[in-house]
């Protein structure tokens, strides 16, 4: 881990003065980082104060003057450099992403690779901030609406996309003319200062002021200032649901904006017209990948009854290879849940399986031992359950995978959307009636929906985003940039005449 640190210059992850970076972290509290793979301190991170975040957002606040009035290209160039940075780090944060969260290398890796891919699109996007005009019903008159940046976007992210969600939200924003003001997860602080040395570097190049890109690091408390604060236009969150109905209701007692990515609790229909050669590795990569952490992991596989046990026992095989241990060995699929809490979790809702009468096909377990000190690894597990089954309403970020059968396509829809959550669900099927259905207005009633492939790992170039208790936001890819901008609707009358809209007449 010394090499990144090194080449960032990180001297002290006493991320305070000593770092060369803004000078804003006068608290003494720290931040531990543990990491789940090995249960190592790997950084103490100085916590914001009260304080601090004030002078945060007056530098913030600051830069926006100058930045927001940069054209769009050439905010472009400059994410387009942030890019180049990331190609340059990519093995190294990638290292530190699956070594802080516990994810595998290559998933580490890809997250990198997120950051990149949205730094493409977002230099694209810098000369496509399009406003449309239109013809106005008075002679003599032009019309058009024009988008303007903002201002100051907080953006406040989980521990399990440490470093991903926050570019696909950053990335946006800078072209887009906004400052931005970052609250990772205290889970992963680390690899988010990691980032916020990679973004202030290219800044000081360009000679762009660095409240442009600015971290606050702390608990709810610290989110919460943001969330009040009415020189934060917008808040973009992602996280629990239960996180983002106090930080939606905060947001929105002031007025302010607020973009959230919440729970999922994602589904994956699979009828008797699946090909199960590839139905089967996407189920494990979407309930197993990430330890089942990710908001678009797969939790629930509605099965037709008529392939329901040929699907169980391939899938009770395809577990029993399952390779856990240390993230940063490649030969291991599955690494270690976030922290003890998670642990907690996934026995809690094993147990509550059990307790509603659900039975265990594979079975939970709690590893020890050997590689697996930190006390954070557990296994893969499934469970044969009914639909209605409160458990199964729950998003528990862990690798628990519920088993379900159905009759009639209809019932599988039905079941797929009867849950709080409507963030990803998929359809596996060679029937172009049963695709298309799942994707009528009578078919799934969430965010992403996919025909062959799994519920995880979506691209960036969609808007990314679900309904429901997952809370109506889109990020990344697509018209999602319209939520970073203020939009502005311009008529200009270059006549002699004052006619006025819907035919009034008013003669003085
Ligand atoms: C999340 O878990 O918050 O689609 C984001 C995926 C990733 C992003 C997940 N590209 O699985």
């Amino acid at each position: 881990m010394q090499t990144i640190l090194e080449k960032l210059n990180i001297k002290s992850v006493n991320f305070g003065t000593s770092t060369g970076l803004q000078a804003w972290s006068s608290g003494e509290e720290l931040l531990d980082s543990f990491s789940p793979v090995d249960n190592q301190l790997i950084a103490q991170v100085t916590k914001t104060t009260f304080q601090d975040y004030q002078q945060v957002v007056e530098k913030a606040n600051d830069a926006f003057k100058t930045w927001g009035n940069i054209p769009a290209p050439r905010r472009g160039e400059i994410v387009r450099q942030m890019g180049m940075a990331f190609r340059e780090y990519k093995a190294e944060l990638g290292k530190l992403v699956s070594y802080e969260m516990g994810k595998s290398l290559q998933e580490g890796l890809g997250e990198v690779q997120e950051i990149i891919d949205i730094c493409d699109f977002a230099v694209g996007l810098s000369r496509q901030l399009y406003g449309l005009t239109m013809h106005s019903e008075r002679p003599e008159h032009r019309m058009y609406e024009q988008y303007h940046p903002l201002g100051i976007v907080g953006i406040i992210s989980a521990f399990n996309f440490p470093v991903a969600v926050w570019s696909w939200n950053a990335m946006i924003a800078w072209v887009c003319g906004d400052v931005c003001i970052w609250k990772p997860s205290e889970k992963t602080p680390l690899t988010a200062i990691a980032c916020q040395h990679i973004i202030t570097s290219v800044l000081k190049e360009n000679n762009i002021p660095e409240g442009v890109s600015n971290i606050i690091t702390g608990d709810y408390q610290v989110g919460e200032w943001l969330s009040s604060d009415t020189r934060v236009p917008l808040i973009s969150a992602t996280g629990s649901t239960r996180m983002g109905k106090i930080v939606g209701a905060t947001v929105a007692a002031r007025m302010g904006k607020s973009l959230l990515e919440l729970g999922g609790n994602n589904a994956i229909i699979i009828t008797e017209n699946a090909d199960l050669n590839i139905a089967i590795p996407a189920v494990v990569f979407g309930a197993v990948g990430t330890a089942g952490q990710r908001c678009t992991s797969t939790r629930r596989l509605i099965i037709h009854e008529s392939i329901y046990e040929s699907v169980k026992e391939r899938l009770i095989k395809a577990y029993q290879q399952l390779r856990i241990g240390n993230p940063l060995d490649e030969n291991n699929h599955v690494g270690p849940l976030i922290d003890s809490k998670a642990v907690e979790a996934y026995n809690a809702a094993v147990e509550a399986v059990h307790q509603e009468g659900g039975k265990m096909l594979v079975d939970a377990e709690v590893l020890l031992g050997d590689g697996y000190e930190s006390g954070c690894y557990v296994k893969p597990c499934i469970a044969e359950v009914k639909p209605d089954f409160r458990i199964v309403k729950h998003e528990t970020f862990a690798p628990i995978l519920y088993l379900m059968s159905y009759s009639t396509i209809e019932e599988a829809i039905d079941i797929q959307n009867d849950v709080p959550q409507g963030l990803s669900s998929s359809i596996f099927t060679l029937n172009m009636r049963e695709a298309e259905m799942f994707l009528s207005v009578n078919g799934s009633d969430c965010g992403i929906a996919n025909v062959n492939i799994g519920t995880s790992g979506a691209e960036i170039g969609g808007a990314f985003g679900g309904e429901k208790e997952t809370g109506g936001g889109r990020e990344s890819g697509s018209d999602a940039w319209k939520a970073y901008m203020r939009r502005q609707t311009n008529t200009i009358n270059y006549g002699k005449q004052l006619p006025l809209a819907q035919g009034i007449k008013f003669n003085l």
